[in-house]
């Protein structure tokens, strides 16, 4: 075990022994595990102040016990096998049987205890990011505490002095362990019920890996090639659906522990910035916006009343963040004539098929077979075609008449009749510019 007096320094070695004692009496709390990728109904408060629990996409609520006043939890940081995509599992690190760990949520002035259980293959810590604590609960390893050895479990014990949203992490051989996939969300709910009160209340990371098609396990040295750009250690179109109802007020809980910006744009609706990982946005401080650059590092949460039914697109604006796992070398080919070339190759490989000449959009309406374990680049069918889209990309449904605590996914909109974009079939004016849909934008080769 480790030196009590090292942890908690000798002045308080009293009153941390006799807290200490009546844990120890309970035993550790039970840690739960979640197996499933999919996301979990909210989990409403049974005692204490009434909150409107949040929503993780594609994740969960870690459930805690009571113990003498203080709410305590139990993480376990552990190898895990995320199911990213149906089809597409990653072997990542994360805490109780997922990555991202489960979402923690407790309230303005509870006294939280959490119990960190290390059953990685080396060391680790956890970093409670943008929470006001005692400097040797911030978990970072040689510099506030000794690093959590293999098998051992350490207790982090503070009080949650404000209210906002978080994030935890290890700072612990960081860069690998997160590039791994070591992450969760930390929601202190506000102490007043009606303080920033909102009907739907969503969260979710944002995290991106480097995995070769076809392989298991992210290349922890990457630095900038990514190539799954994912929300909770998912990616579309098997990321949630964010299903409201019409009229709700909703918040949307962004955190960034990728290592590029993420502008996250919401279609259908404006809104304001009411939260970072610092605090709360007065609102004389808002100001309306449609995209929300997500900062590295950093917590964004927005809000918007859910006045416009439909299926609104959201996604992240950087457009190759909206794609899956592909070949960063191909060259462009728009407008290229590789009529010449295709029939060099088929003579090697019959099935050849020349792509990306008139863009990229055929491989989203193609099955192109693609190795084991990965999925395709733009994918996800909706009512109208394919929507040729991968990763950082979800849909809002804004639907009349969904019940409070019903999240499941409502199906595809239907505009109603006058209200969809149509196609023109009258008279085409003379065509100014392009004549011929096939004009070549490359020069003619003169020698051949
Ligand atoms: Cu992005």
């Amino acid at each position: 075990m480790f030196n009590r007096r090292q942890f908690f320094g000798a002045g308080a070695v009293m009153l941390a022994a006799g807290a200490w004692s009546k844990t120890s009496a309970m035993g550790l709390p039970h840690a739960p595990s979640m197996a499933s990728a999919d996301m979990q109904p909210p989990v409403h408060p049974t005692s204490g102040p009434d909150y409107q629990p949040v929503v993780t996409l594609n994740g969960w609520t870690l459930p805690h016990r009571m113990n003498n006043g203080v709410k305590e939890f139990h993480l376990v940081a552990e190898p895990v096998e995320r199911e990213m995509a149906n089809g597409m599992t990653a072997y990542l690190w994360g805490y109780n049987g997922q990555s991202p760990g489960p979402t923690i949520e407790a309230v303005e002035g509870d006294r939280v205890r959490i119990f960190v259980t290390n059953k990685l293959p080396e060391h680790t810590t956890v970093h409670w990011h943008g929470m006001i604590l005692p400097s040797g609960m911030d978990g970072v390893g040689g510099l506030t505490q000794p690093h959590i050895p293999v098998g051992k479990t350490f207790v982090y014990e503070f009080d949650l002095v404000k209210s906002g949203t978080f994030m935890y992490h290890p700072h612990s051989d960081e860069m690998v362990q997160m590039a791994m996939g070591m992450m969760g969300f930390f929601v202190v709910h506000p102490k007043d019920p009606k303080f920033m009160r909102v009907d739907r209340d969503f969260v979710f990371l944002l995290n991106a890996y480097d995995i070769d098609p076809g392989s298991y396990v992210p290349r922890v040295m990457e630095m900038t090639d990514f190539n799954m750009w994912c929300w909770n250690s998912r990616v579309f179109p098997d990321i949630t659906p964010l299903v409201v109802s019409k009229n709700d007020r909703v918040r949307v809980r962004v955190g960034n522990l990728t290592m590029t910006n993420h502008p996250i744009h919401m279609h259908g609706y404006d809104f304001e910035v009411t939260c970072t990982d610092g605090g709360w946005v007065r609102p004389e401080a808002r100001w309306p916006e449609v995209s929300i650059d997500i900062p590295v590092g950093a917590m964004r949460a927005y809000e918007f009343d859910a006045r416009y039914e439909g299926d609104w697109a959201i996604h992240c604006h950087k457009s190759h963040h909206t794609m899956n796992a592909m070949g960063h070398d191909i060259p462009t080919f728009i407008g290229a004539d590789k009529s010449k070339l295709a029939a060099k190759i088929r003579k090697l490989q019959p099935d050849y098929m020349p792509m990306g000449t008139k863009g990229m959009a055929d491989m989203g309406e193609m099955e192109m077979p693609i190795p084991e374990n990965t999925v395709p680049m733009m994918t996800g069918w909706g009512p109208h075609g394919p929507i040729e889209m991968g990763g950082m990309f979800s849909v809002v449904k804004v639907r009349e008449g969904i019940s409070a605590d019903d999240y499941s996914d409502p199906g595809w909109y239907k505009n109603p009749p006058g209200t969809q974009a149509w196609e023109w079939t009258g008279d085409l004016p003379d065509q100014t510019r392009a004549k011929d849909a096939n004009t070549q934008i490359t020069p003619k080769p003169t020698n051949e």
